[in-house]
């Protein structure tokens, strides 16, 4: 099972700024307890972050028949149709996660261009989220690659 993990505009600079919102671990963190996780159900996961939205389409066109596609779009969520056509011409299920709870934020946060076109979300449990969506990913493999939903 291949799995990616694809974060988007500035999630680079986790750690370093607004904890309180996103949390005290770095992005570099955040991939160390997921690649020991994915190990541990012996799944193969790749680390793109991109601050440029077509090299995040090129990221998700290149592993549209993966297995999953773990997916935190950051600003992109909000403003980006080409995002998420990227993601309908992909067979991979893909998990939109968000760190911080997006509902109880400005209301430009609360509609995501990504939702119509993701298998499902985990918003707003910090780094847990991505750990919450490799299972989640990891079951519907298991059960043959078909989740609750479409
Ligand atoms: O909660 C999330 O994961 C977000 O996707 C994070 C985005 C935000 O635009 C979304 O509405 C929700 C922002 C990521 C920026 O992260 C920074 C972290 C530390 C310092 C600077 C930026």
């Amino acid at each position: 099972m291949r799995v990616l993990v694809l974060n988007g505009p500035n999630l680079n600079l986790l750690g370093s700024r607004e904890p309180e919102i996103y949390g005290f671990e770095t992005l570099a963190d955040i991939e160390a307890g997921l690649r020991a996780h994915a190990a541990d159900l012996d799944i193969e996961v790749e680390f793109i972050q991109s601050n440029h939205e077509g090299t995040m389409i090129d990221a998700i066109q290149s592993h549209r028949d993966w297995d999953g596609i773990i997916l935190n779009p950051a600003g992109y969520t909000h403003t980006s149709i080409a995002l998420a056509d990227a993601i309908a011409g992909a067979s991979a299920p893909v998990v939109e996660v968000h760190l911080s709870n997006v509902h109880k934020r400005e209301a430009f946060r609360h509609h995501s261009y990504i939702s119509p076109v993701a298998w499902g979300q985990v918003i707003g449990f910090g780094y847990r989220g991505y750990h919450a969506a490799l299972d989640l990913l990891h079951s519907r493999y298991s059960a043959g690659g078909t989740g609750t939903s479409a």
